[in-house]
């Protein structure tokens, strides 16, 4: 049986609910919290929201797609957040409390490479369906603290990590009755969500003194984000825009910064994988500890932690294993040229540098699928439909001849070295700092306590289904 049959399989109990309808609950509810909690990213959101009705104002032709396409009402709703985790069992548990809302871990990220000491995946859902009901997803990491050089620092941050909770007891038990019963009724869900979202709340009180934050901050800032607080607190949430340059113009005139540069590919006709950009992480006020980790000595003392910001993010083609190499080759070369300064004082050149680089990618949807660069779902077109094909027709001839048109599929994961870059204009603009590239997917899985799906098996059979769909062959 595929993974893509046994995650559609029917729900057990005649009143559970659709995982998805429970996403969108949970979605819905981040985004509130978020919304209230970090008002600049209320600011995005308008920001977003205005550039989108602009665009779709100038383009007809592009609402329409977008309106048959359906959801145009829900263009700028967020697609994705991330949180930072701090152990093995709390991202296994993670796992679980995403499967009730029938998001799968896809992909594996290793951002030590980037001088980031995490590994990650993204819980997303799978199918088209499910995709198209409702695309949330969240990019999760791992903490690592087998990259932290100082032995006692790191017993110490295990013993901080080892001692908290991130899920509230109503969380776990809703988990673990979601996993007995199939599913939750609509009631249990709604308490599912409110449980859930507990655990990533912001918290204005650390869970450490402030003498431990500095050391495990000047070991890396990463590291005091995640061992400092009593929770994995939602660090961004991140709106689709349909013109993602627009909005990084623009943030300025609304009094927020943006990032150096937009991370991903240049600005092209034919839009591939993923574009993203954020404004930098806010400056907020933290209560510590003032005594020792276990609170003896009593008060409380003043000091500040930079954590939370916004994003954007722009969607484009998944591409085949060889349209990716093409792409990793293509930004490496760029990047080779010109390093982007995270002051943002060579973005001009680094975003021309790009452009011109990228001048050999196709830049036709026909060229791209002809190359076999990246993965394309196909269909009856109206005259295909009067006159369906013999089953088994070559897929070519029907495509030539009018029957069978083809559509892109879009890239619903990430990218290292963009997710590297927003992690880093994140945690400052000086704090670069080189780790040896040690990806383990091995323990990285092992953690989980589940393997990670491959994206490209993903995409792959999307194409493959739609040609079976067509009843022809390849
Ligand atoms: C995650 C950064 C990566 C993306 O969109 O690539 C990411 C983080 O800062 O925790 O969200
Ligand atoms: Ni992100």
């Amino acid at each position: 049986m595929s993974v893509l049959t046994i995650l559609s399989a029917d729900a057990t109990s005649p009143d559970v609910i659709s995982p998805d309808a429970i996403r969108t609950l949970f979605s819905t509810a981040m985004s509130e919290m978020y919304r209230t909690e970090v008002p600049a990213y209320q600011t995005l959101m308008e920001l977003v929201s205005e550039v989108n009705e602009a665009v779709l104002a100038a383009d007809p032709a592009e609402r329409r797609r977008l309106e048959s396409a359906g959801g145009l009402d829900r263009i700028t709703e967020e697609r994705h957040g991330a949180i930072r985790l701090g152990t093995a069992n709390e991202l296994s548990t993670m796992r679980r409390l995403f499967a009730v809302m029938g998001m799968q871990p896809v992909g594996y990220y290793d951002l030590s490479e980037a001088g980031v000491p995490v590994h990650s995946t993204a819980f997303r859902p799978v199918t088209d369906e499910a995709l198209g009901r409702n695309p949330f997803r969240v990019f999760t990491s791992l903490l690592r603290l087998d990259l932290i050089a100082d032995a006692a620092l790191r017993r110490e941050a295990e013993q901080v990590l080892a001692a908290r909770s991130i899920f509230t007891p109503g969380c776990l038990a809703l988990i673990g009755k979601a996993e007995a019963e199939g599913g939750l009724d609509e009631g249990d869900a709604g308490h599912f969500v409110a449980e859930a979202l507990e655990t990533f709340r912001w918290h204005s009180r650390a869970n450490v003194p402030l003498d431990l934050y500095h050391r495990l901050h000047d070991a890396h800032r990463l590291i005091a984000d995640v061992v400092s607080f009593k929770g994995p607190h939602i660090n961004h949430l991140t709106p689709r825009t349909l013109d993602i340059d627009a909005v990084q113009r623009l943030m300025p005139e609304k009094g927020i910064s943006p990032k150096a540069v937009v991370e991903g590919p240049p600005t092209r006709r034919c839009p591939i994988l993923l574009r993203q950009t954020s404004f930098k992480a806010l400056s907020e006020p933290v209560d510590f500890r003032d005594g020792d980790v276990d609170g003896a000595g009593g008060g409380w003392r003043s000091g500040v932690h930079t954590a939370r910001f916004g994003e954007i993010e722009q969607r484009g083609i998944a591409l085949t294993p060889k349209g990716r190499a093409l792409y990793d080759t293509l930004l490496q070369d760029s990047r080779r040229l010109v390093a982007p300064a995270a002051d943002g004082s060579n973005a001009a050149q680094y975003m021309a540098a790009l452009q011109e680089v990228f001048a050999p990618f196709p830049d036709s949807w026909d060229d791209i699928r002809r190359q076999g660069l990246g993965y394309f779902a196909y269909s009856l077109t109206e005259a295909g439909r009067g006159t369906p094909p013999a089953p088994g027709t070559d897929l070519e001839t029907l495509v030539e001849s009018g029957l069978v048109r083809f559509d892109p599929v879009v890239y619903e994961d990430f990218l290292p070295v963009s997710a590297a870059g927003i992690f880093q204009s994140n945690l400052g603009d000086d704090s670069q700092q080189d780790f040896t590239a040690s990806p383990n997917q091995q323990r990285f899985e092992a953690d989980l306590g589940a393997p990670v799906l491959n994206p490209f098996d993903l995409y792959a059979e999307v194409e493959r289904a739609s040609i079976a769909g067509c009843g022809a062959a390849r």
